[in-house]
């Protein structure tokens, strides 16, 4: 059995970066196949080996019975965890387990004005940016999933639930972003962003 793994530069594809956290973070071996994204090749390579996905990052799990495809962060993060029980992508528990994953679902769909106003960018910092209310608003709302998480289920610094999990893999751009845009953020989201 083997993962492939077509992903963007982690550098800007925030969502290439979450697909292959979702492996890195838990020691699962992951071939990664890099392209450009909107370079010719890109589609090509999606269209060659990771066909009807458009997008990234895709998945290709080459296993015996045949090949598998499938695409979506949050679709390969629950394929993930399903496949590997034992190396705990969501915490054990399972009202953290509720609550990593509504933060994690909430991360996929929404946070539009933090995402569309900070452009995720790990090669760069932008001094002097100012957010405006729905950028401060997305922030605030982080803020209070953090510090949900971290109250009722952290058990310590630094992650969200304790032990590295999912949610930390979803979490993990918006962080970037914090540090990178310079963004407003009390001292307990700070010592995240810093871990
Ligand atoms: N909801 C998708 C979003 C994936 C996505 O938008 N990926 C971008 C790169 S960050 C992409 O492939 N863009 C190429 C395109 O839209 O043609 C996910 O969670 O994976």
């Amino acid at each position: 059995m083997a993962y492939v793994l077509a992903i963007g530069d982690r550098a800007y594809s925030s969502w290439s970066l979450r697909g292959w956290l979702a492996f890195a973070k838990f020691d699962i071996p992951v071939t990664p196949r890099l392209a450009r994204l909107y370079a010719p090749e890109f589609a090509a390579l999606l269209a060659a080996d990771f066909a009807p996905a458009r997008t990234v990052p895709a998945l290709r799990i080459e296993e015996a019975g045949g090949n598998l495809v499938l695409w979506d962060t949050l679709a390969i993060a629950e394929t993930l965890a399903e496949r590997h029980p034992e190396r705990g992508l969501w915490p054990a528990d399972p009202a953290a387990r509720c609550l990593a994953r509504s933060l994690a679902a909430e991360m996929h769909a929404g946070f539009t004005a933090l995402r569309s106003a900070c452009p995720m960018n790990l090669r760069r910092c932008y001094a002097g940016f100012v957010p405006d209310a729905a950028v401060l608003a997305d922030l605030a709302q982080i803020e209070a999933l953090w510090t949900a998480a971290r109250t009722r289920h952290g058990g310590g610094e630094p992650w969200l639930f304790g032990a590295y999990s999912l949610a930390d893999v979803f979490f993990a751009p918006v962080a970037t972003r914090i540090a990178t845009y310079g963004l407003p953020a009390g001292p307990a989201a700070m010592a995240y962003v810093e871990a």
